[in-house]
């Protein structure tokens, strides 16, 4: 029986996430990059955000390959080494495994620990798919190692987790995508425009479990970077600015209060805000625009019928 291997590439030093992280926080407009948001329990509460009926990506986006899954697999050919972005629970991938004769299957998540129980599970199912696990934190550069092997790769990153990354990063992202391909293909969701009661709802529901998870980024930093962050100061706030065609997550300050940590502090008016993420919606043909100037060759896409969320596929 096959096992999965696993490769660990260089994680951060704690010492710089710090830096980083307090860097961030001291900035004229206080921001913390939205992968903080991921620690064990704000992995839980994502999870718990995809079950909500306001957060309507994840189901949109299930429904959009469950229905088209022989089209995209006809349009790709088959993507015999997978290369699964933010792999996590291995579960979206998994449904292509047959459709795409996946027979080397890539999981990448920014630490192997997130992926070992799922790829063991899974490998146990799929014996004869060789199995391979990354720890990388791809949103600071996406190399992938040699352990990959040769040959063409369907990169497969579902989920819209591009909209967290603005246009300028996402054409950055996209072009180094392209040359991890070695000539194979994308396989990516995309959250579309759509009316703005829609994307708040599905970021500020009523039941507060996306507020939880936007909270939860301040024990995290209390954790990693040493500061003294009294929850009770801090509300949600999430609204969609027209203007960037995005969703904008922020931490509000309920009251004036000061944020110490060993060497500095932050004094927080009532009402000031830690920007902690953006999630951007975009057009189709911007989408495709955006596709073509990374340098893939040609991309369909396939939506709902509300038009909400696309899947685009693309020859590198
Ligand atoms: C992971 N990412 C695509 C989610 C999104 O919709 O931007 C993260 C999220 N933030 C709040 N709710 C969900």
């Amino acid at each position: 029986m096959s096992s999965p291997r696993f490769v660990q590439l260089a994680p951060e030093a704690p010492a710089r996430i710090r830096a980083e992280l307090l860097a961030g926080l001291s900035a004229p407009v206080a921001t913390i990059a939205p992968k903080y948001l991921y620690d064990a329990l704000g992995a839980r509460l994502f999870a718990a955000i995809t079950e909500l009926p306001e957060y309507y990506p994840t189901r949109t986006e299930a429904a959009i390959f469950a229905r088209h899954l022989a089209e995209m697999a006809a349009e790709l050919g088959p993507a015999t080494t997978l290369v699964d972005l933010g792999a996590g629970n291995c579960e979206k991938a998994e449904r292509l495994f047959t459709a795409f004769g996946v027979r080397r299957y890539v999981a990448v998540d920014i630490s192997v620990d997130y992926l070992r129980t799922s790829l063991e599970h899974l490998q146990r199912h799929h014996p004869a798919i060789a199995m391979l696990g990354v720890g990388l934190d791809f949103t600071r550069s996406l190399r992938l190692p040699p352990e990959v092997g040769d040959g063409p790769r369907t990169l497969f990153y579902p989920g819209s987790s591009i909209g967290n990354f603005t246009p300028d990063e996402a054409l950055a992202f996209l072009r180094q995508a392209h040359a991890e391909c070695h000539g194979g293909a994308l396989l990516i969701g995309v959250d579309l425009v759509k009316p703005r009661g829609l994307l708040e709802a599905a970021y500020d529901d009523p039941l507060g479990v996306t507020a939880a998870f936007n909270r939860n980024l301040l024990r995290h930093l209390n954790r990693v970077a040493g500061t003294d962050f009294d929850l009770a100061d801090w509300r949600h706030a999430a609204f969609f600015d027209a203007h960037h065609s995005r969703i904008e997550m922020h931490l509000e300050a309920r009251r004036d209060t000061t944020v110490r940590w060993a060497e500095g502090e932050r004094r927080f008016a009532a009402s000031a805000r830690i920007h902690t993420e953006n999630s951007y919606k975009w057009r189709v043909e911007d989408f495709a625009a955006l596709l073509a100037a990374a340098g893939f060759s040609a991309s369909r896409h396939w939506c709902d019928a509300r038009g909400w969320f696309a899947v685009f596929a693309a020859h590198a």
